[in-house]
């Protein structure tokens, strides 16, 4: 991160695209500044591409590391609807992965190296996808509050400039607005339920409240890339606007459930607008995406082993004679 030393921002703006053609980059600047789309094969900046796979294959790996928490309440989840539900859910977010590393091999990255990155722990994933689902609640929480903040992300991120990755974020957003409703109706039937109930998911919000505030990204007096993603309308808001959003539309509809958040300076501004928080531990931030979280060993432990397992489908699609594979309808 660049911490605290000052880096003039236009010297910052010029060594990203040093080398670059500069009749090129103007036109290409044009175009992001009209609202058109960049596809696979127009010319755009090194760094423009470089900052949209690691972004893209963050967010891959995140939906289906995302998955895992939730798919192990799947057999335990509370009736049969629940466990449909619950269920389609989780079989939606590795869909959305798959969508996500399409769009990042669009821009050269294959899907080996991705997941190799993924599971030799080179690449990140989100924060979130690190906390452990010890109650049936957890998942409830997860099921609202996390795709919540997915769905602040990526419908303001839809809008950006990369056709193939506003593409996937549009399909993405209709499948989570149905996860959104779901967790909604799970957290209000503990949250309105018996004592036990109400205890769970208020025991549940309250270990997820601080990654949750951690998951739209570090504060924007701190964040490495908001500015050129921005500038090139990757990301259309920043880290600290999205979580902004996020505790406006939120935080009320928490309260209205009679249940409380582990933050006794959160309060909303009347004069400025703005919710006011504790700062979150963004000391606990960069150790968890760094690999040091409750449970990164455990997830990335699960992807290799099924990594491993999956291996012999590939060889044997890699090999098999094309007439003995049935097509889909
Ligand atoms: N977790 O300079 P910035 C979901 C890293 S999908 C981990 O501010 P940027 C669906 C960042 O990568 C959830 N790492 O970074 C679901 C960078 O590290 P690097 C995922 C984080 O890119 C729901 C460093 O910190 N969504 O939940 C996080 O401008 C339920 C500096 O940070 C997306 O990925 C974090 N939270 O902004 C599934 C959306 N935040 O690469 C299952 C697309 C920051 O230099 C169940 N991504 N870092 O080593 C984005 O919008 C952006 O990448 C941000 C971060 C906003 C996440």
């Amino acid at each position: 991160m660049y911490g605290n030393a000052y880096i003039d921002p236009n010297e910052k703006a010029n060594s990203i695209v040093a080398g670059e053609d500069p009749e090129k980059l103007t036109e290409f600047e044009t175009r992001i500044s009209k609202g058109e789309k960049i596809e696979p094969k127009d010319w755009m900046p090194k760094e423009y591409r470089k900052q949209l796979i690691r972004m893209i294959e963050q967010h891959a790996h995140s939906e289906i590391i995302g998955a895992l928490p939730e798919g192990t309440w799947i057999t335990r989840a509370p009736g049969f609807q629940r466990k449909l539900a619950l269920m389609a859910k989780v079989q939606d977010e590795v869909g959305h992965a798959q969508l996500l590393y399409s769009a990042a091999e669009t821009l050269g990255k294959s899907r080996e190296a991705m997941i190799n990155d993924l599971i030799t722990g080179k690449s990140k994933y989100s924060n979130v996808f690190n906390y452990p689902a010890f109650e049936w609640a957890d998942a409830c929480i997860i099921a609202w509050l996390i795709d919540a903040g997915a769905i602040i992300n990526q419908v303001a991120n839809a809008k950006g400039s990369y056709g193939p990755y506003c593409r996937a974020l549009d399909r993405i957003c209709t499948e989570e607005s149905f996860h959104l409703k779901y967790g909604h109706d799970a957290v209000v039937t503990l949250a309105t339920g018996t004592p036990y109930q109400r205890n769970m998911v208020q025991e549940a919000l309250t270990r997820w409240w601080p990654p949750i505030m951690h998951f739209f990204g570090p504060s924007d007096k701190i964040s490495q890339h908001t500015e050129i993603l921005m500038k090139w309308k990757v990301k259309m808001a920043s880290n600290d606007d999205m979580r902004q959003q996020y505790l406006n539309m939120y935080v009320p509809k928490i309260w209205d459930l009679g249940l409380t958040l582990p933050d006794p300076n959160l309060k909303k501004n009347e004069e400025t607008g703005k919710w006011e928080y504790t700062e979150p531990d963004w000391d606990e931030f960069k150790r968890v995406i760094n690999g040091d979280g409750p449970c990164n060993a455990e997830r990335l432990a699960v992807r290799r082993n099924s990594e491993e397992r999956g291996r012999w489908v590939r060889e044997a699609l890699k090999t098999a004679d094309t007439k003995y594979i049935v097509p889909l309808a």
